[in-house]
């Protein structure tokens, strides 16, 4: 059996929704077509930054002089830790009220710094931030569920250059995040393996779409991205939480996402924009069956400016993408390290 070089559609078993892929409207082979952007300089500290070290933040807040890692309470946050009054249930108008938090974490001083350019070293800082974060959310009573995520960039709505992410927790375990463990945990109750631990050795065995691999995790683009460059992280031992990763398997990935940054900033030589989201286990659950995962969906498509957007047939029927995930894997691996 081999993949359809025309028009098909493949699974992802993590959302249980499908992607069409349309590789014949590739018309013509890839140019590595670099737009010359000119890339504006960026200051180490820029006085009118609200992340950088000692300035001042909404509501008349100031950062501390912080030298690594640095996370605060959003000053505009999405959620709070009270839930409002009322909500309303009658079928066809449900709606409930949500409690949660909303941290925002620096992952370095430097304004001009990025996880691309910052040493491996420092990195490890960022996954211990990460998991500290996510385990000190966890552990206050009204939450449900953490989600620790990152835009980068104007095209993902970010116009602070300043490297950071953010942790928002929820009573209530969100739609997508909550698609993924039960796919996961269904897959466990039919199989007694963990879902992306067998996916995960299948693609070792093909390597087809496997961007690189440490002794500890595997990058790859998955089989069924929708974005034209959309990346899955997936650590070889099972763990649900990224506060379970070990030292060695830390400092691992912080070598890795460097890396894999390093490939997405040199494909079209420009500050690759993406969303990235880590994929934890939910507060309270077994963890039976699902694996820590992170993903990252970035929306460029051929070049510094021309991105991949998800409109018409997209919005009404489902994802389509011309690029093959193979193609996006061998383009990724083929981005030559400086
Ligand atoms: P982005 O990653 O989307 O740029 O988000 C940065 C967050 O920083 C955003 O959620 C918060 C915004 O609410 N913020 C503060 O908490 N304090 C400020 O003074 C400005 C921005």
């Amino acid at each position: 059996m081999s993949l359809p070089s025309g028009p098909h559609r493949r699974h992802n078993p993590l959302l249980d929704e499908w992607v069409l892929v349309s590789p014949q409207r590739l018309e013509r082979p890839w140019q590595g077509q670099v737009e010359s952007v000119a890339s504006e300089a960026m200051p180490a500290y820029d006085a009118g930054c609200y992340l950088c070290p000692g300035n001042g933040r909404a509501g008349g807040r100031t950062n501390p002089a912080y030298a690594a890692t640095f996370a605060f309470d959003n000053d505009f946050a999405a959620l709070g830790p009270t839930e409002s009054e009322g909500g309303i249930d009658d079928g066809l108008f449900v709606a409930r009220p949500e409690a949660g938090a909303c941290r925002v974490l620096c992952y370095s001083p430097r304004h001009d710094a990025s996880l691309a350019t910052l040493d491996v070293p420092a990195i490890r800082g960022v996954v211990d931030a990460w998991a500290e974060e996510s385990e000190a959310l966890r552990r206050l009573p009204f939450v449900g569920h953490v989600q620790v995520f990152e835009n980068r960039g104007a095209l993902m709505g970010n116009s602070n250059r300043h490297p950071h992410g953010q942790v928002w927790a929820t009573r209530h375990v969100p739609s997508l995040a909550a698609r993924r463990v039960r796919s996961q945990q269904a897959h466990f109750a039919a199989t007694g393996e963990d879902l992306l631990g067998s996916y995960v050795a299948r693609e070792l065995e093909k390597r087809e779409r496997v961007v690189a691999t440490t002794p500890d995790w595997v990058l790859l683009v998955p089989f069924w991205a929708v974005w034209p460059f959309e990346t899955l992280l997936v650590p070889r031992r099972r763990v649900t939480r990224l506060a379970q990763l070990e030292p060695g398997e830390r400092d691992s990935l912080a070598g890795l996402v460097n890396e894999l940054h390093r490939r997405y900033d040199g494909l079209f030589r420009t500050p690759f924009p993406y969303s990235m989201a880590w994929h934890e286990e939910p507060v309270g659950g077994s963890g039976a069956g699902l694996r820590l995962h992170a993903s990252y969906f970035p929306p460029l498509l051929r070049s510094a400016s021309v991105k991949k957007f998800l409109v018409g047939y997209e919005m009404a029927g489902e994802p389509q993408r011309d690029l093959t995930p193979e193609s996006a894997a061998e383009r990724l691996r083929a981005v030559t390290l400086a």
